[in-house]
């Protein structure tokens, strides 16, 4: 990647909410998202978003990779299955429905969320549990932000979130081979977390169908099925939610999925993955390096987990 200037970023934008940053890491790579913007599309006017200090120095992956190669089982279980049987869904328009343990249920209309949020473009490593990596731009705002706006309960210790389920739209639901809708969840306080962005674009653009259009989550300290696509509701709870991978197999996906490298995958290693879009090869292909614990976000996310066992709690 050609190396750009670094753009003056205020210091009050440099660690947001007193979090502490490791700077060294996240500045240097503030410059390289400019690109996306320079060689920008149309609809980048309907992403406003100014550069976030929460950015990884990483080389980012070629957005044919990203977008071409994914998991998205409501279209197959194939990675070539979302590009290629997602053009049938229509995210737009859309609502995304907070309930649960709060003062004020609200519904949002997904348009509106995306002209009247802060939009930030940071640069995220994402780590998916069958130990393949890539590094995106998401655009995006702080999860934090649209939770505080329904009031959520001292009482509420939970987030559970569900994705749309369209058997006319979504071929993959047709099947029995996870439970519909796609459901994930998050402690409260891992849902608050400034690095836990809901996503609303790629590469400066809206989200293509089938890496989650209109709206989804983005956890980057947490393997990628975590992020659950294309959300409907929001439902604070006080029980620890069910999750889709945890309901198909237990002793291979556990409710917090934290990237661990000492914590092996029952049927293959975590100790290092493959680069998406590095290292030539064919579809898919990629060098190899080191997995990072919590994907190299520890001095963030670390301390949500003091005294808790990370083996036990996979
Ligand atoms: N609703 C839904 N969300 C999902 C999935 C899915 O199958 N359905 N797959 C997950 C997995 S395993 C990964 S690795 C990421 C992939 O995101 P990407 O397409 O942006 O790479 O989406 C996650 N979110
Ligand atoms: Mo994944």
């Amino acid at each position: 990647m050609p190396a750009f200037k670094t753009p003056h970023i205020p210091a009050s934008e440099i660690t947001p909410r007193g979090v502490f940053l490791d700077r060294r890491r996240f500045m240097a790579g503030a410059g390289a998202i400019g690109l996306a913007g320079i060689g920008g599309s149309s609809a980048l006017a309907a992403l406003q978003a100014k550069k976030s200090a929460y950015t990884v120095a990483d080389t980012v992956t070629p957005k044919e990779d990203a977008t071409t190669y994914n998991n998205f089982y409501e279209f197959g279980t194939g990675k070539g299955d979302p590009a290629a049987y997602s053009g049938d869904f229509k995210p737009f328009p859309w609502k995304i429905k907070i309930d649960g343990m709060v003062a004020k249920p609200m519904e949002f209309d997904v348009e509106d969320l995306m002209a009247t949020m802060p939009l930030e473009e940071r640069v995220y490593r994402f780590r998916c549990v069958e130990a393949w990596s890539m590094v995106l731009p998401w655009t995006g705002f702080m999860l934090s932000d649209l939770l505080k706006k329904v009031e959520p309960l001292g009482s509420a210790k939970y987030i559970a979130m569900r994705s749309a389920s369209r058997p006319e739209e979504m071929p993959g639901v047709n099947y029995p081979i996870l439970e519909w809708p796609y459901r994930e969840g998050l402690r409260l306080d891992e849902a608050m977390h400034p690095l836990t962005l809901m996503a609303v674009g790629i590469y400066g653009d809206k989200l293509p169908n089938q890496n989650g259009a209109p709206i989804r989550l983005v956890v980057p300290w947490k393997y990628g099925f975590k992020s659950i696509k294309s959300i409907e509701t929001i439902t604070f709870t006080d029980t620890q939610p069910e999750t889709s991978w945890n309901m198909a197999a237990a002793n291979e996906y556990g409710f917090y999925s934290n990237v661990n490298p000492e914590r092996d995958h029952p049927r293959w290693s975590q100790a290092s993955e493959r680069v998406l879009g590095t290292g030539g090869g064919f579809f898919g292909g990629g060098a190899r390096r080191d997995t990072e614990k919590f994907n190299g976000y520890g001095n963030e996310v670390a301390s949500l987990y003091a005294g808790m066992d990370l083996i036990e709690n996979y």
